[in-house]
């Protein structure tokens, strides 16, 4: 079989996210890190973002290149059947994708937002990131790489909504997170998806690979308030070991009470989030105004995050109606049940 090849970053949440999933899966493949001196002779891509997943062309044809990592994961499932990540029942897979595209697209905002508003953070990420690239460059081309590189994410922390006002909204529902990911475990569950990952718990693990593991603030909260977790992180990133032959998805029963406690997290601050957002896109507003746990929400509108509730709503209306039925009573008064029901 011919290899694939993923190009990334070690402090990219979504590259990480990448690796460990091909790992888990037992799919061969290289790593390239983005900007390195292996990173030759790599497809281009329509957006310039990482990971690149580049599939090799056979039969003579040029080789393949894809970015978005849910949909990396998506055609993986097509082609590779073992170890798959997406849970047999529609409506599991349904559950399992929110929490996904939560981790994703709200975790990150804390990700983003430790990294680049506190020094210590700074600091370490704009020289390590700098460094990955090739850990042998000059002090002086690292001086004026970290000082590009940290002016220029710290000019985007207003892209995921990081500012003074959402400051306190950010930092709490990193804590919560924590702590639901410490309680669900302490329970017993290895995995969001039970006795084996699902893709959400691939999307939780790469945000918090970071988070957990590199960012010197929000690691800290970890180490100190949930160790546990900061351990669960480093057993994600390489599952190849996991035996999951017949080893069974959680039933609808099990699904619906152990994962409650995260959609009420999601309706707490991601649904208000996306249904604000969608309506500052639909009426071409400058910003996204609305409350998030019961605190003012100000940011500019994500065209991305606008395309991520009209996919959920999309995924959600191709059940059938039975499963639609079940998922719908599975969000049922968590407010994650919002994102399907508000007009955006
Ligand atoms: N939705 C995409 C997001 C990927 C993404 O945002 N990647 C960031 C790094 S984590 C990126 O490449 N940013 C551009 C840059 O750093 O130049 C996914 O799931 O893969």
């Amino acid at each position: 079989m011919t290899t694939l090849k993923l190009v990334g970053g070690f402090g990219s949440p979504y590259s990480r996210k990448m690796r460990a999933v091909l790992r888990f899966r037992r799919i061969p493949f290289t790593w390239i890190g983005r900007g390195s001196p292996d990173d030759v002779g790599i497809p281009e891509v329509p957006v310039a973002l990482i990971p690149v997943l580049v599939f090799p062309g056979e039969g003579g044809r040029a080789d393949e290149a894809m970015i978005d990592s849910t949909f990396q994961i998506k055609r993986l499932e097509k082609m590779f059947a073992a170890r798959s990540i997406i849970p047999d029942d529609p409506a599991i897979a349904f559950l399992d994708a929110l929490l996904e595209d939560y981790a994703d697209e709200w975790l990150t905002k804390p990700m983003f937002h430790y990294r680049w508003k506190y020094a210590a953070d700074i600091h370490k990420a704009s020289h390590v990131l700098a460094l990955d690239r090739n850990p042998i460059m000059s002090r002086e081309i690292l001086a004026k790489m970290s000082s590009y590189i940290a002016e220029r994410q710290i000019e985007r922390l207003r892209v995921v909504g990081s500012n003074e006002v959402t400051t306190p909204v950010i930092e709490a529902s990193y804590r919560r997170l924590l702590g639901l990911l410490d309680s669900h475990l302490v329970s017993g569950h290895r995995f969001l998806m039970g006795a084996r990952p699902g893709a959400s718990d691939f999307a939780f693990f790469g945000q918090l690979s970071q988070l957990a593991h590199f960012d010197p603030t929000p690691a800290a909260i970890a180490a100190a308030e949930t160790p546990r977790v900061v351990s669960w992180v480093s057993h994600l990133d390489d599952l190849s070991s996991l035996d999951v032959d017949n080893v069974p998805w959680p039933s609808r029963e099990d699904a619906v009470e152990v994962l409650r406690p995260f959609f009420v997290e999601v309706g707490r601050v991601y649904a208000p989030f996306l249904i604000a957002n969608a309506r500052a896109l639909a009426n071409g507003a400058s910003e996204v105004r609305c409350e998030i746990d019961g605190l003012p929400w100000v940011q500019q509108p994500f065209p991305y995050q606008g395309k991520c509730l009209k996919w959920m709503r999309d995924s959600r209306a191709a059940l059938s109606p039975a499963d639609r039925a079940f998922v719908d009573s599975a969000l049922k008064a968590t407010g994650a049940d919002a994102i399907f029901s508000a007009p955006a």
